[in-house]
């Protein structure tokens, strides 16, 4: 059982300004001091931003398509097929475009049949167009041998991403990325989008100066595919991120692209204020699927997608969406039987045949959120490969170093410490499960380290200060993602007044401090609270909307019975 942990002993400063303490809490919470870093969270400016050419080697990549501008020289841009690669070619080829340049063509590998990274073999494809410069976005910094080929070629290429390096660095004409350990620009959070939109803005600038642009355009346009990416990227929402997505939601929310238009439209989204989360459980997972089944429509198509286009392209994409929401479903129930079985084991694995390969990280995912253990899921192919994800619920756990540890078991293994991909066979998953095992045992007789468990909240409250008043300031802090997650309020000594178990056991509490009533919605594995029991509850507000009527309501995210000793209640910033 984790402790719950205030994130700072916020109250020792005093607000500088008028408003709820709650809010004050959070803010101070999260480094606020002065007027200043208030108004610098609540309002960001885009005039703060870093300067497009802190950014290394932006000079020869602005130089590079300037003369590529001015010699009306083709050029492909070549994105990743994820939704960070996806909005980065459709915001360069926009940008682009709005700046001038005429012969744009692009390209994206198919995540099922060509795989990730550049294929120099994809862009001899356009050898007819002539192509004479290769702009990527959102991958390139690992692929030297892809760029060799294609300097053999007599292309030159121009590298925008922002994945970590290997040892050697292709022989790019330029290499635009803040992580590749020579870029002092600070900018190391942004997405591969966010590095394409900083290119462009760096191109306005400087043929700006040069006087090439004929008709000027205000670059925020482009913001509604910045936070497109941002967002489902999972990249820290902090400074630049913070400002730009800030302004980014805005401008999505009635984004003139008309396919997002059309599919906004659909989800009850377009023209409402959206938060981070709307397009990360939203919008993104309908995007995904298109990826994810490779049926045909691409969400590039969407995103480009012109206005005669768009209705049926969004159509027929829910239609993808539907299917792998289907697919999903009845792998979940494979999964579940599986994973009943393994209950009280310190990992699940689950393989099959009739697991679609795009929906086994949807699987994974959701095997570790519910069982917080570290969850591998494989799709068998007909010729007995096997393709997986693998999913770890905290830091506690490293996928890399435990799919090396099961290496005997694997085909191949790759990705990051939370979340990997990995190949094996059918002839294999036995060994594949036994190395697992022996690595869990091994690793549980390892003390546990302090700390992960623990819960942490911004602002102590009773239910009487959740107001709409409150709601208002609440959605200002937005938007909330990676490193800038939604404030967590804590109340205590609450009393259940009701107990309504939902489908999919989810829980939902009536729970009352004086005269203030509250639904609160857990979704998790529910306690045994009973009613009349007195509890302490973790939790985010949020509007609920139903049949028209707005009520603020509980998203619990942690509870507990009331700790007490002797009459008094324990205060929880002692505990
Ligand atoms: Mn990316």
């Amino acid at each position: 059982v984790g402790e719950w942990i205030r994130r700072s002993s916020a109250s020792v400063y005093e607000s500088p300004t008028q408003m709820p303490p709650a809010i004050w809490q959070v803010l101070a919470s999260r480094g606020c001091r002065s007027t200043d870093d208030i108004d610098k969270l609540l309002h960001p400016k885009l005039k703060d931003l870093a300067h497009p050419f802190s950014l290394h080697d932006m000079q020869p990549a602005v130089d590079r398509l300037i003369k590529a501008f001015t010699d009306k020289e083709p050029i492909l841009i070549y994105g990743d097929y994820d939704l960070d690669g996806t909005p980065g070619i459709a915001l360069l080829l926009d940008g682009l475009s709005r700046l001038g340049f005429q012969n744009l063509y692009s390209y994206q590998p198919s995540r099922l049949k060509d795989g990730y990274g550049v294929h120099a073999a994809r862009v001899r494809d356009f050898a007819d167009k002539k192509i004479k410069v290769v702009l990527t976005v959102d991958v390139g910094i690992t692929d030297v041998e892809a760029v060799d080929s294609l300097n053999a070629d007599g292309i030159d290429v121009i590298i925008t991403d922002h994945h970590l390096p290997k040892e050697t660095l292709p022989k790019a004409v330029a290499i635009v990325n803040p992580n590749k350990g020579t870029c002092e620009s600070h900018l190391q959070h942004l997405c591969g989008t966010g590095v394409a939109f900083y290119l462009i803005l760096a191109l306005r600038m400087e043929m700006t100066r040069r006087e090439l642009i004929t008709k000027d355009f205000n670059p925020k346009v482009l913001l509604d595919l910045f936070a497109l990416a941002t967002i489902t990227d999972m990249v820290p929402l902090v400074r630049e991120n913070r400002v730009l997505v800030k302004h980014g939601l805005q401008i999505l929310a009635q984004t003139e692209r008309p396919g997002l238009k059309r599919l906004f439209e659909e989800l009850g989204l377009y023209r409402k204020t959206l938060r981070a989360q709307d397009i990360g459980f939203r919008v993104a997972p309908k995007l995904n699927a298109l990826t994810r089944l490779d049926e045909g429509i691409t969400a590039f198509q969407v995103l480009t997608a012109s206005v005669d286009q768009a209705r049926k392209l969004v159509d027929e994409a829910l239609v993808i969406n539907q299917r792998r929401s289907e697919l999903q479903a009845k792998a979940k129930k494979i999964a579940d039987d599986v994973a009943l079985a393994q209950k009280n084991a310190p990992y699940i694995f689950v393989y099959s045949h009739e697991f679609h390969p795009g929906v086994v990280s949807l699987i994974a995912n959701d095997l570790m959120n519910r069982y917080s253990v570290p969850a591998f899921v494989g799709a068998i192919h007909a010729d007995g490969r096997m393709v997986g994800s693998a999913r770890a619920p905290s830091k506690k756990f490293n996928l890399q170093s435990i799919l090396g540890a099961a290496e005997a078991g694997l085909e191949k293994f790759g990705g990051h410490q939370l979340a990997a991909g990995f190949e094996s066979h059918k002839s294999k998953a036995e060994m594949l499960n036994e190395l697992l095992s022996v690595h869990f045992a091994a690793q549980n007789e390892a003390p546990a380290e302090h700390g992960f468990d623990s819960t942490f909240f911004d602002a102590e409250v009773s239910l009487a200060d959740i107001t709409p008043e409150l709601m208002g300031w609440y959605e200002d802090l937005g938007p909330f993602g990676m490193q800038f997650e939604a404030p967590l309020f804590m109340a205590s000594d609450l009393k259940v007044t009701s107990l309504k178990r939902l489908k999919g056991d989810y829980l939902k509490l009536g729970v009352q401090d004086g005269a203030y009533d509250f639904d609160a919605l857990w979704f998790s594995k529910p306690k045994e609270f009973q009613s009349g029991s007195r509890i302490d509850l973790i939790f985010e507000p949020q509007w609920n909307e139903f049949q028209g009527r707005r009520t603020l309501q509980l998203l619990v995210h942690d509870a507990r019975l009331t700790r007490r000793v002797g009459e008094g209640v324990l205060n929880a910033t002692l505990i």
